[in-house]
């Protein structure tokens, strides 16, 4: 199919529209929608918040109801919905508004939805185009595809190092020692927004005992993710760590399901936290597929440390991996893991810090 310069303009609003709720939309994919008649813009709209408005409601909510519609067109990034959810099908509302024509540029492969949005827009007598601006639909919400294709949550890797390759000065600071900052402002405000785009933040044991980290978005919109801590078992908690009532929302410690981690599991428990014994080895596909079950979260970031980075690298976690690098050498101190052998495959500054990506979509 080929496409006009006019579809292909409107859908590149409807894409910049859907982009504005990347903070925000999560577990819900970025929509955008863009009304128009010929080379006339007639209403614009997004999907702002999980929970709230799809982008097609928020278009036609800006239009006189009155208005004529059957000469119009409805350009929306995703297939309109035929499901009662939140919010009523955008389906029947694109019906009843007597749109003429609607151009979509993926279909939903959510399978409440999955071509039935499309068949009531057509068997109402809408006439229907897909396709438009298809790619670049379904890499901007690549992590929701992913969901719902997929037992495995979307999971990125992140981490900071140095230009010679290390995450700390320190080769094996104490217990409490507390962070160890590699890059600066920039990066931490990506890191937050990144943050914002997963339910939750899995750290090592080791990790959360040496930094006490927040595992916060303060720097940046949108709500932050629960909190999973990776151990094997112990107990320990560092004299300053956050109580469990500290936190926005309750940690999970993440166990092996072995008998001898009972104990460590009900002291846990005691102290006010959320436990989840897993069975399958860390970080394979059965045991992301567990996770996910276990807590319902679709998108992961794994943000630490250096030893929980190699288990994701090994297992061949990552959906996407984030390297930030600065501008100064440590010299020595706490090894990062090797980067992938594959070219990033985009890079970012971020401030002084260097940001590479590397994404890999089928996993
Ligand atoms: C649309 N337009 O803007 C969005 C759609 O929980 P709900 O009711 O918000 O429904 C969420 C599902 O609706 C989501 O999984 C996806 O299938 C679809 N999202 N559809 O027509 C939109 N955000
Ligand atoms: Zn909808």
């Amino acid at each position: 199919m080929t496409w006009s310069a006019q579809d292909v303009c409107w859908m590149t609003r409807a894409l910049e529209l859907a982009l504005r709720g990347r903070f925000t939309t999560w577990p819900n994919p970025m929509v955008g929608c863009v009304v128009a008649q010929g080379d006339s813009l007639l209403a614009e709209g997004w999907h702002r918040q999980h929970g709230e408005g799809h982008a097609e409601v928020n278009a036609l909510a800006q239009l006189d109801p009155d208005l004529d519609l059957s000469q119009a067109t409805a350009y929306v990034t995703l297939e309109p919905c035929s499901h009662t959810g939140k919010t009523p099908p955008c389906a029947d509302l694109l019906v009843s508004r007597g749109l003429g024509h609607v151009v979509v540029a993926m279909m939903d492969p959510n399978p409440l939805v999955a071509g039935q949005g499309l068949e009531r827009l057509q068997h109402a007598g809408a006439t229907c185009e897909v396709g438009c601006l298809e790619q670049e639909a379904l890499k901007l919400n690549a992590p929701f595809v992913h969901c719902m294709t997929s037992r495995t949550p979307w999971v990125t890797l992140k981490w900071a190092q140095s230009p010679d390759g290390f995450m700390d000065g320190r080769t094996s600071p104490a217990v409490s020692a507390g962070g160890w900052a590699i890059t600066g402002a920039a990066s931490r405000r990506w890191t937050h927004t990144l943050r914002a785009r997963h339910d939750a933040l899995l750290v090592g044991m080791r990790t959360w005992l040496v930094d006490n980290p927040s595992l916060t978005t303060r720097d940046a919109p949108g709500p932050s993710p629960r909190p999973l801590i990776l151990t094997h078992g112990q107990t320990t908690r560092p004299a300053n760590a956050k109580a469990a009532s500290d936190w926005a929302d309750v940690p999970v410690l993440v166990h092996p399901a072995s008998s001898a981690s009972q104990q460590a599991l009900d002291t846990w428990r005691r102290a006010g936290y959320d436990t989840l014994a897993m069975n399958q080895s860390p970080m394979t596909p059965a045991w992301w597929a567990d996770l996910r079950k276990g807590l319902g979260c679709g998108a992961v970031l794994v943000e630490g440390g250096a030893q929980i980075a190699q288990i994701a690298l090994s297992t061949s976690s990552w959906n996407e991996l984030h390297v930030l690098q600065s501008l100064k050498p440590l010299g020595k101190g706490l090894a990062a893991p090797s980067l992938p052998a594959e070219p990033h495959a985009r890079r970012k500054q971020c401030g002084q810090d260097d940001l590479r990506i590397w994404e890999q979509t089928v996993r």
